[in-house]
């Protein structure tokens, strides 16, 4: 990025090329004496979004860029979202990698940071430390710059992870809490709102590179409008609700989901999923047609796993089951242990 001709500008927001010719291209501004591009502007001032869609080629270039650097890389992860990425990106940079479990905030307080921890220490990713934060609730942020200091091996310090991981939000606050420099990066609950690598420096010793995220294709923010993502999105801590269900029964959420519970024992279902979204219960799913235009997949779940809706969240299952759901094909859905 240091190779640009010299009279290219890009946005201080998202890392776009900055140009006033096409309203309808990226990186549109009125003038090129601004510093950010319209799309930034107004997502910032108007809460207006425009949602773009960015291809992973690009993404895995700018991972290749930073795979043959020796600095330090920040991979930062959504604890609602844990992508199942986080192996391809380890296996394709090898840089010293502090893995870090943002919006902790999302997760009840009774979940411990250690099992969480834990959870990632088994995958064996050979991190140097994996740290669990929240931007918003600023919880752990002062530890975490202690780490960075420690483990950096220059000034640089990259910062990757899936879009929506709160990469920006991480850099913003760091700016807030320890910089003179008064740069803002620009954040939405969309995808791909960083467009390019985008440096700032924090101070003499640290220089934050945000970058834009790898998209998660299965995920359901790619699927809905931006009135849903803002819904989808928390921005409280997640009361996590619990549906004891008898088999004929099942839960719709919005209408983006319907989970038929069709075999086993009575059972409980353990939402943890934006507290705005709302949820229905039907109680003789055989006379209802409720999103049963939507694809339907069958599932034998074993005791005490979680199913994962791929960018809305999960729900832990607490006995075995045979379950039906019903969701756009497209949309990610698997099981893991339960991490709670
Ligand atoms: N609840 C909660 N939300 C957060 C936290 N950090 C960031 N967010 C939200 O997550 C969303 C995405 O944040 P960004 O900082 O734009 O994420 P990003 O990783 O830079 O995303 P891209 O630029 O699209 O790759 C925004 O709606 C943020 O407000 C956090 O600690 N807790
Ligand atoms: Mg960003």
């Amino acid at each position: 990025m240091d190779n640009d001709d010299e009279n290219t500008k890009r946005c201080l927001g998202c890392g776009v090329l900055l140009q006033d010719q096409n309203l309808l291209q990226e990186g549109y501004t009125t003038s090129l004496e601004n510093d950010y591009c319209q799309r930034c502007f107004r997502l910032k001032h108007y809460g207006d979004y425009q949602i773009i869609t960015k291809s992973n080629e690009e993404y895995l270039n700018i991972l290749k860029q930073v795979g043959e650097t020796k600095d330090l890389v920040l991979y930062i992860t959504d604890l609602l979202n844990l992508d199942e990425d986080i192996t391809k990106i380890r296996n394709l940079i090898n840089n010293k990698m502090i893995l870090v479990l943002n919006k902790r905030d999302c997760l009840p307080e009774s979940v411990k940071d250690e099992k969480l921890i834990n959870y990632f220490t088994t995958l064996d990713l050979k991190f140097e430390e994996i740290i669990v934060i929240s931007v918003i609730k600023n919880i752990n942020i002062d530890y975490l710059l202690r780490r960075i200091k420690y483990f950096q091996t220059s000034r640089n310090v990259y910062v990757v992870g899936h879009t929506n991981a709160g990469k920006s939000s991480l850099i913003n606050k760091l700016i807030e809490n320890y910089s003179e420099n008064n740069q803002e990066l620009t954040i939405s609950p969309l995808p791909s709102t960083t467009l390019n690598m985008v440096k700032i420096d924090i101070n003499k010793y640290l220089t934050l590179i945000d970058t834009p995220g790898l998209v998660d294709i299965g995920s359901i923010l790619n699927r809905v409008d931006a009135k849903m993502i803002k819904k989808i999105s928390p921005k409280k801590p997640i009361k996590p609700h619990t549906y004891q269900l008898k088999k004929g029964q099942s839960i719709v959420i919005e209408d983006l989901v319907r989970i038929d519970y069709i075999e086993g024992d009575k059972n409980s279902f353990t939402l943890f999923i934006s507290n705005d979204l709302k949820v229905k219960r039907l109680f003789n799913i055989m006379n209802n047609d409720t999103l049963k235009n939507k694809s339907k997949f069958t599932y034998d779940v074993k005791y005490g796993e979680d199913l994962v809706i791929d960018g809305l969240g999960f729900i832990k299952i607490m006995n075995k089951a045979t379950i039906d759901i019903y969701i756009d094909r497209e949309i990610n859905t698997y099981f893991r242990k339960s991490l709670i």
